[in-house]
């Protein structure tokens, strides 16, 4: 069984994974055998990026890359096949969030947050697709979202990009299953990173923020996420004990979909 969730010998590219989740998905994927390959929009971010990975033990490779930008990423992908080998899993993660009333939020800023977070999967997926295809095989591994199944107050266009990628995790596994390509989505729940740090900070009178305590509230597990919650069920979705699951939203949330809330 062991061996069934190995990764050695494969190539990892894990956007946007200098820290948060996707650096935590990293490591998981490096510690089941990967080689480890990350991008970030800014040097300063690779190498902070670098030092960890170095500090976990891990011999990573680093790029700048905006990954919505289609000729950065296919430079990317072609100098990664020639510095360290052909990319075997995907994981989409790079993403941003804009809370920002519908109302209020520009065009611009509703356009920004699709590009990152639905346009950039679909070029990086694209970009490694042909050699997956070469090679007889791949993983991709979509970062989706409670947002990919609901919505709230102030998130249209993230919840609009996660649903999207959440459908386009299901038709790349339609339109390449053939080719031995695995395509799933991680939906992980609330989990404590810089991207949710908002969400958790303390008020001016030390209590704790009140969507720190709904959350709480809103979760059977009664907490928030760590991104080790997630180490799991990535190496899962990346190696052979994931053959034949294709298409499938695997939601690490410790119950929050499942469940209608605690009786005030
Ligand atoms: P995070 O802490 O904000 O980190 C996001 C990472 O993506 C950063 O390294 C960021 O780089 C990078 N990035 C953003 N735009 C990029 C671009 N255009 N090109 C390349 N890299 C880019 O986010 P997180 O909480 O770890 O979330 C990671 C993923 O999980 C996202 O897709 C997010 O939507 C999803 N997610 C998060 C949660 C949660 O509760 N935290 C739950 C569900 C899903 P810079 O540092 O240079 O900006
Ligand atoms: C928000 C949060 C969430 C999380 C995550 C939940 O403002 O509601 O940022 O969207 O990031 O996507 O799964």
């Amino acid at each position: 069984m062991e061996g069934m969730f190995s990764l050695k010998g494969k190539v990892a590219l894990v956007t946007g994974a200098s820290y948060g989740i996707g650096f935590a998905i990293a490591q998981a994927l490096s510690g089941a055998g990967a080689k480890i390959v990350f991008n970030d929009l800014k040097q300063e971010f690779v190498d902070k990026g670098l030092a960890a990975y170095k500090d976990a033990g891990i011999d990573a490779s680093g790029y700048v890359c905006d990954v919505t930008d289609e000729s950065a990423v296919n430079a990317l992908v072609a100098q990664v096949e020639k510095e360290v080998g052909v990319i075997d899993i995907l994981v989409n993660n790079a993403g941003i969030i804009k809370r920002i009333p519908m109302t209020e939020m520009s065009a611009a800023d509703f356009r920004q947050v699709i590009d990152v977070d639905l346009n950039a999967p679909f070029i990086v997926a694209k970009a490694v697709l042909p050699s997956m295809i070469k090679k007889g095989g791949g993983k991709i591994i979509n970062i989706c979202s409670m947002m990919s199944e609901l919505g709230r107050e102030t998130v249209s266009a993230y919840a609009a990009a996660k649903g999207g990628l959440k459908m386009l995790t299901k038709n790349i596994a339609s339109e390449y299953g053939e080719f031995n390509i695995q395509c799933n989505g991680i939906g992980p729940g609330y989990i404590e990173t810089p991207q949710t740090a908002p969400l958790r900070e303390r008020q001016a009178d030390g209590s704790r923020h009140p969507f720190d305590q709904f959350i709480v509230a809103k979760t059977p597990m009664a907490r928030w996420g760590r991104t080790q919650d997630l180490a799991g069920p990535a190496v899962f979705l990346a190696s052979g004990a994931s053959d034949f699951v294709n298409g499938h939203i695997l939601y690490v949330d410790g119950g929050i979909l499942a469940y209608i809330g605690k009786q005030p």
